[in-house]
């Protein structure tokens, strides 16, 4: 008999769930950056191994929302919640005091679904104190994303959580997604590596063109962000830092695609875009019928 279902990794911004996402899956699908909320939207990833498939969600990390992408982020991360078989509630071990799952979530009740503890960086957690941790939190998973260390002892303890069910997707489908998507998601990746303070959080990338049935392949990209100001920041003097990103994301996409790709990229100004619900649908993110608390 084998099993099928939905394994949501959920946390705080910056836990490491993207990069959790990526090891499970053996592939960069999801965007990983020092800088929390890099995620913000739901990533799906299919694992199908060994009688079980998973349908992991990587998730934005849970915060109190103070504009709309941000409302739409946790309505993201909180439909991930319960639609969960089961939950891997990611935790930064090096970042002190582990709080509950619902607390973190702003939920006046625990999600449905069983959830598993799973305490992230263990890499970079002296042996004492990880003798520690294991002690406070003798049912917690001690893991690494980055370096695999205890991964395979969680999807096990995962799996056993999943219904018997036949396969949902085909065993060799890896995502959900669109390839736009992950293209997209790569451009804004690579943007956040060159940014720095508030101008990372005000970009966000629309593929306008997409043409495969060429070689390259032609991608008509374009970087929003807020105001003039950040715009020049981008380009860069004589257009150095944005010629930077399209060759570095242009690499990316190659890699993901296997096609040699022609990425032509502009930035434009949409200002406050974060805060504007028109442009947050425009780019496709959900937003909770209510402002939510
Ligand atoms: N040392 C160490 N660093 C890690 C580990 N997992 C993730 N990181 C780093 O932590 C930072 C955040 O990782 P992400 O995977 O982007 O975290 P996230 O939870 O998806 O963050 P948001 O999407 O912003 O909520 C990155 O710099 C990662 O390289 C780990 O196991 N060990
Ligand atoms: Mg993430």
């Amino acid at each position: 008999m084998t099993r099928a279902g939905i394994v949501t990794v959920a946390g705080r911004p910056n836990a490491g769930k993207s990069t959790l996402l990526n090891r499970i899956m053996g592939e960069r699908l999801a965007i990983v950056s020092a800088k929390p909320q890099s995620t913000r939207d739901r990533v799906v990833g299919i694992r199908s191994v060994d009688g079980s498939q998973m349908i992991v969600y990587d998730t934005p990390g849970l915060l109190n929302p103070r504009y709309a992408l941000q409302r739409a982020m946790r309505a993201a991360a909180l439909e991930a919640l319960a639609d969960a078989d089961v939950i891997v509630y990611l935790v930064d071990a090096t970042q002190g005091e582990v709080r509950e799952l619902a607390d973190v979530a702003g939920l006046e009740r625990s999600p449905q679904a069983p959830v598993l503890l799973a305490l992230n960086k263990l890499d970079e957690v002296a042996p004492a104190a990880r003798a520690q941790l294991r002690e406070r939190h003798p049912d917690a998973f001690l893991i690494s994303a980055a370096t695999g260390e205890g991964v395979d002892a969680l999807l096990a303890a995962a799996a056993q959580h999943l219904p018997e069910s036949p396969f949902l997707y085909p065993e060799d489908e890896i995502s959900t997604h669109s390839v736009r998507f992950f293209v997209a998601e790569m451009v804004r990746e690579t943007a956040l590596e060159q940014l720095e303070d508030e101008v990372p959080y005000s970009v966000a990338c629309e593929i306008e063109e997409f043409r495969e049935d060429r070689s390259p392949v032609y991608i008509r990209a374009v970087l929003h962000v807020e105001r003039e100001t950040q715009k020049r920041i981008l380009i860069g003097a004589k257009g150095q830092r944005i010629r930077e990103i399209g060759q570095a994301a242009r690499g990316k996409i190659e890699t993901f695609t296997g096609h040699p790709v022609y990425l032509d990229l502009w930035v434009k100004v949409l200002p406050n875009w974060r805060r504007n619900e028109r442009s947050l649908k425009r780019f496709g993110y959900r937003l909770p019928e209510a402002p939510s608390a």
